[in-house]
């Protein structure tokens, strides 16, 4: 989710003809240059959902060419990264997900110092444009933004490697659902729907059946938790006797006819088949709920899994420090090692969590001024801290307006992450303009969006950090 963060400014809608034509021209020399291209081959990529997304496409892409291929997955693409990579064997670089911001780096160490050639599938804001692109002979720079595209919505890394799967080979049409999996994890889907060139993508998903899209109860937990806890958390619009009410809920299940357990285990929604999901709803609406706003467009795999929970579990894989087990189970369909990240992950949060609980008297740790403060230090994983912000501040843990997480990371730099609370921010509280501005002041990169943001600074400027957004905070919701 790196991507959200990069987000700062317009967050337009581009809802104007949809010309994914346009970026398979663009991929064409590409597909021709690793046609073309019989020596060994990098791929490297990003370790969120999109990345390892956009790394299975490539991946599966180079294989069914039987091209000699190596991969790596990376957290970030540092300047040593780069100067390492420039010395390395192979002498045709793909980087998926990743490189677009970087590209002046790979220019500087990569393209003008070696006879590599590199393409870079991406659609992170680009540090060189197209002309500065074009005028490297050995780079083909594949990158929405390019277009006119704003990459943050219109489409993901996935989506730009899968169309350059595609003008490989038509037989990597069966990898669209990779490409949409990726696209959820950087946050393109919204309310139930794809976003921008996402939305040529579902289509090809759709009609080739590697996605199924249905309409369902889009409820917390749909995926995760017991079915009456996704009904009873709901509370917007209120279910009388049902929201907040356990036993309400169950009734309101079991008087639909549909089985509360399957072998002693609670069902969750998504384990509902979709005629009970109906008897479900029907039930609902007799009671007179209004569930016209509580159904969304739902996407279904063709393994079972709706699209959101695959891929968190995916993002998961790389927060777990396994990325290739992403990979693995994209192309194998490895379920099974699917169940384990899932069930490690969860293990995860919770312990990231009880960290929060742990700690809540002390006052170094956690503590609120104008905005509620979690110290991570060492102990929450800078892979977590941002999932302990959002349920912080969902389950009203502080009374503050904004949560902040922060935790250390890697080269005596401190993640920092930040949610605020939707009154706030329909008072016309702006996050991510907030912690852009913090990060001009105090060498940090960062941005997002009015809800959300995140960003990197230096350790020692952690405690500035804090008092500044604390005072911005207050100033802005004053
Ligand atoms: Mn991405």
């Amino acid at each position: 989710m790196n991507q959200t963060f990069r987000r700062t400014g317009s967050t337009r809608h581009r809802s104007e003809p949809r010309i994914v034509e346009e970026i398979r021209e663009i991929c064409r020399p590409a597909a021709e240059k690793i046609a073309r291209h019989d020596g060994e081959i990098r791929l490297i990529g990003q370790y969120d959902a999109d990345g390892i997304s956009a790394t299975a496409i490539a991946h599966r892409a180079l294989e069914r060419q039987g091209k000699n291929f190596s991969y790596e997955i990376l957290k970030q693409l540092y300047e040593e990264d780069v100067e390492r990579i420039a010395e390395e064997d192979e002498d045709l670089l793909v980087f998926v997900d990743i490189g677009s911001g970087q590209s002046d780096l790979l220019k500087e160490h990569i393209l003008q110092e070696t006879d590599k050639q590199v393409i870079v599938s991406d659609h992170h804001d680009p540090a060189l444009d197209e002309e500065e692109s074009g005028n490297l002979e050995n780079l083909i720079h594949l990158n929405p933004h390019h277009l006119g595209y704003d990459g943050g919505e219109a489409i993901s890394a996935a989506g730009m490697t899968y169309l350059l799967a595609e003008e490989m080979d038509e037989e990597n049409r069966d990898l669209v659902h990779m490409a949409l999996i990726g696209a959820t994890g950087d946050v393109q889907k919204q309310e139930g729907e794809f976003l921008g060139l996402n939305q040529d993508l579902e289509s090809l998903a759709v009609e080739s059946g590697a996605v199924e899209r249905r309409k369902g109860l889009d409820l917390y937990g749909r995926t995760t938790k017991p079915l009456q806890k996704s009904l009873m958390y709901n509370t917007d619009p209120y279910l009388k006797d049902v929201s907040n009410d356990e036993s309400g809920a169950i009734e309101l299940v079991k008087s639909a006819g549909v089985d509360i357990r399957k072998d002693g285990e609670f069902r969750t929604l998504a384990d509902l088949t979709e005629e009970e999901e109906q008897k479900l709803i029907r039930n609902m609406i007799k009671r007179g709920f209004d569930v016209e706003r509580l159904l969304n467009r739902i996407y279904t795999l063709e393994n079972g899994y709706e699209i959101d929970e695959f891929s968190t579990i995916i993002n998961a894989c790389g927060r777990l420090g396994s990325p290739r087990k992403g990979v693995k189970i994209l192309l194998e369909q490895d379920l099974e090692l699917a169940e384990k990240i899932s069930r490690k992950y969860g293990r995860r949060i919770s312990s990231s969590l009880r960290y929060v609980e742990d700690h809540k008297e002390d006052e170094d740790v956690i503590y609120e001024e104008e905005i509620g403060v979690i110290d991570g230090k060492s102990e929450v994983d800078e892979d977590f801290i941002g999932t302990v912000t959002t349920i912080t501040m969902s389950n009203g843990f502080f009374d503050a307006p904004v949560v902040m997480g922060v935790a250390d990371a890697e080269k005596d730099k401190v993640k920092v992450s930040s949610r605020a609370d939707k009154e706030a921010v329909e008072d016309g509280l702006n996050l991510g303009e907030i912690i852009d501005e913090i990060c001009g002041e105090l060498d940090g990169e960062g941005g997002g969006h009015n809800v959300a943001a995140g960003a990197k600074i230096p350790q020692v400027n952690k405690e500035e950090f804090i008092q500044k957004l604390n005072s911005m905070v207050s100033e802005q919701t004053a």
